[in-house]
């Protein structure tokens, strides 16, 4: 029944306990967001978005719209059911009043089986409401549009009809606040990532994503599902073979959807899902299917002759080599478990994956004897390879013994022991090597130079990789091993610092150390022990004062701030070496005084991608990404 402006005035006993519930979420955000930090503002827009996903899973929504507005505010419309707006029974008030300000509404609303909200992230749109300065929600329902505008989580006015409407469907439009929370500006990139994401994840949505501050626009829709989702990361690639392999199976109440396709590279990209959300730590749902793939793929090949013997032959690593694999699984009460709930719990899963997985897969190779030949030949010479690496990495550590010590020659290494408090920078060239070293503080920062080309690891073995010599250096002097022997407390130095030159020789050869690190030591990155030094691009002086500026927009700053170029003199470093040591430790590695970036990995999809385009086989799609991207590469923390 449709009601206008019928609520009760707003302070009574059920309003108090409201407000005290904002006032608790606007208290420590981080406990609802997980942080305040650019992850936690972007989970504000996929936790409104998730709540247009389940009205896409309960069958009753095709498109949704997000806008991210120049007033720094964020718009998301869905033509689902729309929130109902009928008097609550337990609350008395409408009940779209009910789900933007109270913690779960009630499981007479609950709207579908595998929801999204009320998983890892449903924490509800409340926390949305209470932590922007402003929201405003419009629905649409039984003919009339209703709207109700909030202030940090408290409404500011009844529900009201504000006139009539057709079809259905929900407007959320919120504003963060900046108050509570550290960063408020929306990042495009990440933005549009996610909604992408979703649109594989959910083949029967249209989503469009307009950005007011650029302005763009661009609407999602993959009929395809998850196969195109895996032909999409495979772009820059060359596939075994077309289209990816896909099923969809049921087991107990667990929905599973999986699409793989291999090429002729080395790695393996497997992004899995449980009900929409991301879980990049995996858990049951993975290890069933890994456990699932090694199993069917040796029973194939023994079956077929192509490998002998009674043990299995090809292990896991060798059946994951130039893999590409989605995996989208449902289920009804799941478990997240992990510092940051990324990884899945529930252990009924894993033999629930592990049997669909086995079927469907054997089933396939059957009737695809020409692609299972073609797979089972490539896990075969990963299985050499992997053999020669062995070989290739006990001869290093003999080396290593014989040369006593083991430690580089190049390196120059600090005084301390104590890997807490030690840094090693990585420098590229010997003069700006030999700068380092003598502007370095050598109780605790070390340094290791590196010369010319270092080894393109996307594009090699393991076994390969070990016969050059820069990387030789670094795998000793660092210190944990490499590949699936890493052993992170024989860590050396819990700071690894690469401070190259900013120009296109600078960037390619970090693009390359963090390829290798995020391949082979992809431990130092998620735990997060690798850096990019800041050097400056500019020193201004004037008369006795002089200040550094590390990019154009600073450079223009200092210069307005010294009252405009007159009388300035404005020095450009190209380089690491045009500095003398002093400058250097006092701009690039004093700790204090430098600015050090921390290379994260945000998302393994993108990196993945961005890493297969900078450095994998295919020229063309390198070519436009550096063309599109010519600014961010020379900046790039990935
Ligand atoms: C509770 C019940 C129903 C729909 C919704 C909530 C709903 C919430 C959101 C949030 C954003 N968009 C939304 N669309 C719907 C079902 C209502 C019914 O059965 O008519």
């Amino acid at each position: 029944m449709a009601q206008q402006g019928v609520s009760a005035p707003v302070y009574d006993a059920s309003s108090i306990q409201v407000l005290e519930g904002l006032s608790a979420v606007r208290r420590r955000p981080g406990m609802y967001i997980g942080s305040t930090d650019a992850r936690g503002l972007h989970q504000l827009v996929t936790e409104v978005v998730d709540n247009s996903i389940d009205e896409v899973l309960a069958g009753a929504c095709d498109r949704i719209e997000v806008t991210l507005h120049s007033d720094g505010s964020c718009t998301v419309a869905d033509n689902g059911r729309g929130i109902p707006v009928e008097e609550h029974p337990k609350y008395h008030r409408p009940t779209l009043e009910i789900v933007m300000t109270v913690l779960h509404a009630g499981s007479k609303f609950d709207r579908n089986t595998y929801k999204v909200s009320g998983g890892l992230h449903g924490v509800g749109v409340h926390v949305v409401n209470a932590l922007s300065e402003w929201t405003e929600v419009t629905v649409r329902r039984d003919g009339h549009a209703y709207f109700q505008r909030y202030e940090r989580g408290a409404p500011v006015a009844p529900l009201k009809v504000i006139g009539p409407a057709e079809g259905t469907g929900t407007t959320t439009r919120f504003k963060p606040d900046g108050t509570v929370l550290e960063t408020v500006t929306f990042d495009h990139d990440t933005v549009e990532r996610r909604l992408k994401e979703l649109s594989f994840l959910n083949p029967g949505v249209a989503i469009r994503f307009a950005d007011e501050r650029t302005p763009s626009e661009v609407t999602f829709h993959h009929a395809g599902g998850i196969s195109e989702f895996v032909e999409d990361l495979n772009t820059s690639t060359n596939p075994l073979f077309r289209p990816p392999i896909y099923f969809h199976a049921k087991r107990d109440t667990t929905d599973i959807e999986l699409a793989l396709q291999y090429n002729d590279g080395y790695n393996e990209t497997t992004l899995a899902f449980v009900n929409n959300i991301h879980t990049p730590d995996g858990g049951t749902h993975v290890v069933g299917f890994r456990a699932a793939l090694t199993r069917t793929l040796n029973d194939y090949a023994r079956k077929r002759g192509l490998v002998k013997g009674d043990k299995e032959s090809l292990t896991g690593e060798d059946v994951r080599e130039g893999l590409t694999a989605v995996l989208s699984v449902k289920v009804l009460e799941p478990q997240f478990e992990g510092q940051t709930k990324a990884r899945l719990g529930n252990s009924e899963v894993k033999g629930q994956v592990e049997s669909a997985v086995n079927e469907k897969l054997a089933e396939y190779l059957e009737e695809h004897p020409a692609v299972g030949q073609s797979l089972i030949v490539k896990a075969v010479q990963a299985a050499q390879a992997r053999e020669a690496a062995r070989k290739a990495r006990e001869l290093t550590r003999r080396k290593g013994l014989l040369e006593g010590g083991g430690l580089p020659g190049k390196l120059a290494d600090c005084h301390s022991r104590n890997p807490a408090e030690c840094e090693l920078f990585i420098v590229e060239g010997d003069s700006a090597g030999g700068t380092a070293k003598q502007g370095r503080d050598r109780e605790f920062q070390a340094v290791l130079p590196l010369r010319g080309k270092i080894l393109n690891v996307e594009k090699a073995r393991l076994d390969k990789m070990l016969q050059n010599e820069h990387i030789r250096s670094l795998i000793t002097a660092i210190g944990i091993g490499i590949g699936e022997e890493i052993d992170m407390a024989r860590l050396r130095y819990h700071k690894i610092i690469l401070m190259t030159d900013a120009d296109v020789d600078g960037s390619h050869i970090r693009t390359l150390l963090l390829t290798l690190f995020y391949r082979k030591m992809p431990q130092l990155i998620t735990e997060g022990h690798v850096f990019i030094a800041q050097a400056p691009l500019y020193r201004v002086q004037k008369g006795g004062k002089f200040q550094w500026a590390y990019s154009d927009d600073e450079r223009d700053r200092v210069l307005a701030e010294f009252g405009g170029p007159k009388g300035v003199t404005l020095q450009r470093y190209k380089g690491l070496g045009e500095m003398n040591a002093e400058q250097l430790a006092e701009t690039t590695m004093r700790p204090g005084a430098r600015t050090l970036l921390r290379v994260t990995v945000e998302d393994a999809g993108q990196a993945n991608m961005l890493f297969q385009i900078l450095m994998g086989e295919e020229v063309e799609p390198r070519r436009e990404y550096i063309q599109e991207h010519a600014v961010e590469v020379t900046n790039l923390d990935i």
